[in-house]
């Protein structure tokens, strides 16, 4: 198949157009079907929040939330997304050899920077609007986007609370969590400890056998509920930055494929690093941003 904007070396017999005007003719001929094929796919119209699924992320620092996309426009995300990791991963040892880090998922960032499609995915406007209502804020940047793929065999993923990471001046932002197929238990499906975004403790510690043990106990402790089940297709997850969460391994033989877009305050400003990955990722995600200024960098477009 022709990929869309590319262009295509064709000779045609007995033509009398030289080589680049049929060059030319062929890429726009394309460019035109791309833009009508992605018309098809509706990401951008408003899905109705109620308040009490409102009330629902503010008490509890999460929802799952059903029917947010269909099943043909995630299949014709899905293929772009999956070209694109496994054309951009860079992580080939076997299970055995690689930390619990690595075994968790293949890990592919800021996808929106390689594909035009993966770009109209992550900057729609129907995820960041449900992100601002969410957060009872008036509009969304993009922090960054990953994709999340456990392979068959895959290894659990830690206890964390994702704000660990992040060099934010406050607790407005939230991931939403995209599975690209129906996602069973035994696949490795988010699972979210419920209130947990109000708890002290823990956040000092990244995704490490250790969080996974230290969280676990002092989860329990607190008497939290858990929120664990599998993930219709069309079904996605909004977490909060400091909400507990993690995944079991994936004992099935296929790949479970997830896309996360991970969005802030379109007014939220950069906080001075507190560990060496914060500072990490103001180098990534927030590059010219100086501490206390509002993270506006080419790299956080304001989606909603
Ligand atoms: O997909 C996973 O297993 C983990 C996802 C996660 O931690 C996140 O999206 O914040």
């Amino acid at each position: 198949m022709l990929e869309p904007g590319v262009s295509y070396q064709i000779a045609l017999k007995n033509s009398k157009m030289s080589a680049n005007i049929i060059k030319w003719s062929l890429t726009v001929t394309n460019l035109a079907n791309f833009d009508q094929k992605i018309q098809m796919f509706d990401i951008d119209s408003p899905y109705p929040l109620t308040k009490e699924q409102i009330q629902y992320y503010q008490e509890f620092g999460y929802i799952k939330l059903k029917n947010v996309l269909d099943a043909e426009t995630l299949e014709f995300y899905r293929q772009e997304i999956t070209g694109k990791v496994i054309e951009l991963n860079t992580l080939h040892l076997p299970m055995e050899e690689r930390t619990t880090y690595q075994k968790a998922f293949l890990q592919i960032e800021n996808l929106w920077q390689h594909s035009e499609i993966v770009k109209r995915f992550v900057l729609g406007k129907r995820l960041g609007r449900i992100a601002a209502e969410l957060m009872e804020v008036k509009g969304v940047r993009l922090y960054h986007d990953q994709a999340l793929y456990k392979e068959g065999s895959g290894g659990i993923t830690p206890w964390h609370a994702d704000q660990y990471y992040w060099p934010l001046s406050s607790n407005k932002s939230v991931t939403v969590w995209i599975p690209l197929q129906k996602t069973p238990l035994e696949m490795g499906p988010l699972a979210f400890s419920m209130g947990s975004q109000k708890l002290q403790i823990g956040r000092d510690l990244e995704i490490s056998d250790e969080s996974e043990v230290v969280l676990r106990d002092e989860l329990a402790k607190a008497n939290l509920q858990e929120d664990e089940g599998p993930f219709d297709l069309g079904e996605v997850s909004f977490h909060s930055g400091w909400t507990f969460h993690h995944a079991r391994g994936n004992t099935t033989g296929r790949t479970r494929e997830v896309m996360t877009i991970i969005y802030i305050d379109k007014h939220i400003r950069l906080a001075a690093p507190e560990n060496r990955n914060q500072q990490n990722d103001w180098d990534s995600w927030c590059p010219g941003i100086k501490i206390g200024e509002e993270i506006d960098s080419p790299l956080n477009p304001v989606i909603y």
